[in-house]
């Protein structure tokens, strides 16, 4: 931006003069960060998006809609074969170091209340582990199990990426080797409020926020990551959100079906909990998988039922996905051709009010932020496969600071499967009246990632006691 007047009249033309307000009072450095903020906006893809907003999902048809095949997470008999045949080909890509795990989280954690990346937060309920030491753990444990070194990427914003790599400094790594472990940062885009305003963070900042999980795709591309995987024979990215302490980052069968398929995109789905439990669905238009946001899904198709009285509509997005490294590379072909839609969220963002010059920080959504969704690939896949998993294996996030999704609903998910893991081992487990565990039990990645792997750890000795703590790890 060459001068004021040439700021002013960008500013002017897109509605947007009030950013700067207090431009009389700024030192003349902070005058260059605000023409740099201001330069970093696409106004023609912002108005567009805002254009959009409150049109729901304008390529969902009214009808025409169908369920997509998934391959069920129990397989009857005719289906073992096939499920043998992924599980070894899943282990052989990953004996042979094809496979890169890929964890999102560059987003705020604003529902959960929490000061610091949200992959800090202690979930352990007995060892207070943080949700990154779980992932890395299991990225370690899988290493000893397929002798072989996973690289693990992780995606962090602005809002969080010096802090995130304090983090595992400070934890030397979680005992993983540093060199298989990437960092990087996804783009920014405006927050505007309802109105369309964009917001300023500070009087002399512009209120960037992250660009969505879909923005994870370019950023693999911008920051020459799709290349360091290439060259290290990477061809697989198992990729899972920061939010999901039962999530496995790389999940043999999973990544097997996915490669046996010859899928480019492959996601794990499980049964919704109710109608209307805030996960999208995955669903074919026109015999391509997509998955509809639950914030766009028509609440009368949420409340389908099919002849026999079972849910339509039922396949959930758990946010765990499987990607050919070179559909990826095909999409963003090189970082400038990805064509994700932009879709508007509602957030909390603090903001300086241009009249009094204060900031606010509101408790509720007061702004749009606009972001792409990974899953909005997954039509561009020439293959997609879907597989079944089972809610209390793999999943239970941690969105919220209480109720539903919270802290509390995970520890004690963490709880019931481990619960179930041993009692599958022959170990006894007090229960109360309504069935639950009546213990704390933890089971940490590297005593076994699964039933399977904790029976060779024979378990059956154990004892348990009502109340009592155990740690297993
Ligand atoms: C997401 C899915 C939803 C369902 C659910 C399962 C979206 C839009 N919806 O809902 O379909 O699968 O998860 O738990 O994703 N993130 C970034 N950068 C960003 C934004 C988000 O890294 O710019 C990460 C964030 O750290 C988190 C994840 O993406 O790990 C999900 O984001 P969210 O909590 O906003 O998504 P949510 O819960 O609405």
């Amino acid at each position: 931006m060459q001068n004021l007047a040439e700021l002013r009249n960008v500013l002017s033309r897109h509605g947007q003069d009030h950013l700067l307000s207090f431009w009389d009072t700024l030192s003349e450095p902070e005058r260059e960060q605000l023409a740099s903020d201001v330069e970093q906006i696409d106004f023609a893809r912002f108005g567009a998006i805002l254009g959009d907003l409150d049109t729901g999902d304008p390529d969902l048809p009214a009808d025409g809609l169908s369920v997509p095949q998934a391959f069920p997470a129990n397989p009857t008999v005719e289906f073992e074969p096939t499920y043998a045949r992924g599980r070894e080909l899943g282990s052989q890509i990953l004996r042979s170091n094809r496979v890169g795990a890929m964890v999102v989280a560059g987003g705020q954690a604003t529902r959960l209340g929490y000061d610091g990346p949200k992959g800090g937060y202690p979930i352990g309920p007995i060892s207070k582990k943080c949700l990154f030491q779980l992932f890395a753990e299991s990225i370690l444990a899988a290493n000893r199990r397929y002798e072989c070194r996973v690289p693990w990427y992780i995606m962090t914003s602005t809002a969080n990426h010096e802090e995130t790599i304090t983090l595992f400094e400070s934890a030397d790594y979680f005992g993983l080797d540093r060199d298989d472990v990437v960092f990087f940062k996804q783009g920014m885009m405006p927050a505007a409020d309802v109105s369309g305003k964009i917001l300023l963070a500070e009087k002399h900042r512009v209120a960037l926020a992250p660009n969505g999980h879909g923005g994870s795709l370019t950023a693999l591309a911008e920051n020459g990551i799709l290349e360091a995987m290439a060259d290290r024979g990477v061809d697989y990215i198992s990729y899972f959100q920061v939010d999901n302490p039962l999530v496995s980052p790389v999940d043999p069968l999973f990544l097997g079906l996915h490669a046996m398929e010859r899928a480019e995109m492959s996601s794990l789905t499980i049964a919704k909990a109710s109608d209307d439990e805030k996960v999208g669905l995955f669903v074919s238009v026109d015999g391509k998988t997509r998955v509809s946001e639950y914030t766009s899904f028509p609440a009368s198709l949420a409340s389908a039922r099919n002849a026999d009285g079972t849910r339509k509509f039922d396949l959930a997005n758990i946010a765990v996905h499987a990607f050919d490294r070179s559909f990826v590379e095909r999409i963003v072909s090189g970082g400038k051709g990805l064509s994700l839609p932009w879709h508007a969220a509602r957030k909390a963002v603090p903001y300086v009010d241009t009249d009094t010059g204060q900031t606010v920080t509101p408790s509720a959504p007061n702004a749009l932020k606009a972001e792409m969704f990974v899953f909005d690939a997954l039509p561009l896949a020439a293959r997609s496969m879907l597989l079944h998993a089972t809610r209390r294996e793999c999943f239970s996030p941690v969105k919220n600071l209480d109720g539903v999704d919270s802290v509390a609903t995970a520890k004690r998910d963490m709880v019931r499967r481990a619960a179930g893991w041993l009692e599958s081992c022959g170990v006894s487990v007090p229960r109360t009246g309504a069935g639950e565990p009546d213990c704390v039990i933890e089971i940490g990645p590297l005593h076994a990632l699964d039933h399977e792997m904790l029976r060779e750890r024979e378990p059956a000795k154990l004892q348990i006691e009502r109340g009592q703590h155990v740690l297993l790890e």
